[in-house]
């Protein structure tokens, strides 16, 4: 088999990516490791900047979106001393969409059906082959079969456990990496958000957040210590801390229920440099991964996807050369996003050991937070998106 692109993982990321390039005449391939259920039934993300709903609609899959989607104008914070909102609007003249990453992979796969884009699940095994000659290709086996794929280009777009990374030496590769002592105790249950808007909690039993993802549907995080077990914890355990931690007002209002998903994920920042190798471009996941405190791991992978449709329809048009600014480009939001989930999650969290220095500096951080409109500028202009 032979395809100008082929792209390795059928998240987000690769999706889109092969979505923009077939609309733009350029074939793809895309291999996905799981079933279309298993990568359907994962319960993500639930912001997106407006870059990423841009990117979106240019592909064709903004559709339900528009309708379903929820616009917000800002976010609340809330501390031992009330809450104060951040407007958005106000400072930057932005704004968010909330709609689940669950429907937006949803979006993409009934896009790519639509245009018959070529989709191979449970494609196992999946090795890259001479990256750095001008035809590498692509092996992988499925129903028992070996198969192989020459390609032009290789997109890795197979998350933080993919094979793309790995394939580049690990003498060329520099990796960072911030792992954060503590994980995001997630509930999705089907009842009526706390709040219309998102609510951060920096509590000194630990963060929570209140978010969602419909008028029926509510997404909430609690701060865990990393020892704990998804089945250390009741529903009612759930919702009782989540009360401690949240506004009075707000806990004594809010609709509990029965879990619908229940998940412990873990919090680290990590970045891969450079994002190319040869013939190869890591987009998204495969390359950075950040703690979801900035609601930007889904957005990042969209202008990781947004620099490579460019570049790569530069390439085919005659213009390789653009494909050497890829790396380069993407780091340089993915840094700025980088720093601002690192701010967030440490002015939001009690990390263990932390001494009354650093609580009195959280403090302040948020009091500057509450009262200055230039500090909440520069965090809306961070949390409604850097420019692409
Ligand atoms: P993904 O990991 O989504 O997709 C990679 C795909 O590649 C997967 O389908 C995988 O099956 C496939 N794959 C892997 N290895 C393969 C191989 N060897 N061969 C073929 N296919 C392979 N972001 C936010 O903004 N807000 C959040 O609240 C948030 N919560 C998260 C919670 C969890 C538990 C996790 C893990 C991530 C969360 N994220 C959040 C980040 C998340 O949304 C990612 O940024 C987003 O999924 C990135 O999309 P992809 O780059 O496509 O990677
Ligand atoms: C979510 O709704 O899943 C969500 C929202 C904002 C975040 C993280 C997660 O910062």
């Amino acid at each position: 088999m032979r395809t100008q692109v082929a792209i390795i993982g059928g998240g987000p990321s690769g999706l889109l990516l092969s979505q923009l390039l077939n609309r733009a005449g350029i074939e793809t391939v895309v291999l996905e490791r799981q079933t279309r259920s298993y990568v359907l039934g994962r319960i993500r993300a639930g912001v997106l900047e407006r870059g990423c709903t841009d990117l979106l609609r240019r592909a064709g899959c903004g559709a339900r979106m528009d309708n379903e989607g929820i616009i917000h104008d800002g976010t609340n914070l809330s501390t031992v001393n009330g809450m104060f909102r951040v407007d958005f609007k106000a400072r930057v003249g932005e704004t968010v969409m909330v709609y689940g990453q669950t429907e937006v992979t949803q979006d993409l796969y009934a896009a790519q059906d639509a245009i018959g884009a070529t989709i191979v699940h449970e494609a196992q095994n999946v090795a890259l082959h001479d990256l750095t000659t001008d035809a590498p290709y692509v092996t992988y086996e499925k129903d028992g079969r070996s198969h192989r794929l020459d390609c032009d280009y290789v997109a890795g777009c197979d998350g933080f456990h993919g094979i793309s990374r790995q394939s580049i030496p690990a003498d060329r590769r520099t990796e960072y990496e911030r792992v954060y002592p503590f994980g995001w105790l997630g509930v999705l249950s089907r009842t009526a958000p706390a709040a219309e808007e998102l609510i951060y909690a920096n509590h000194p039993r630990g963060f929570a957040l209140a978010s969602m993802r419909n008028p029926q549907l509510s997404r909430y995080y609690l701060q865990v210590p990393l020892s704990d077990k998804v089945e250390d914890w009741t529903d009612q355990a759930f919702w009782d801390e989540l009360r401690r931690r949240l506004p009075a007002k707000v806990a004594e209002g809010m609709e509990t229920g029965p879990s619908i998903e229940k998940s412990i994920a873990p919090l680290r920042s990590f970045v891969t440099e450079p994002m190319r190798w040869g013939r190869l471009f890591l987009v998204g996941d495969a390359a950075h991964i950040v703690p979801p405190t900035g609601a930007k791991g889904l957005n990042l992978a969209a202008s990781d996807v947004h620099y490579l449709f460019e570049a790569l329809q530069a390439a085919f048009g005659g213009d390789a050369a653009a494909l050497d600014g890829y790396s380069d480009r993407a780091l340089r939001r993915i840094w700025g996003a980088m720093r601002f989930s690192w701010w967030m999650t440490s002015i939001l969290h009690r990390f263990p050991g932390q001494d009354d220095f650093d609580q009195k500096i959280q403090e302040a951080e948020l009091y500057q937070l509450e009262t200055l409109e230039s500090a909440q500028a520069a965090m809306a202009r961070n949390y409604t998106g850097l420019p692409y």
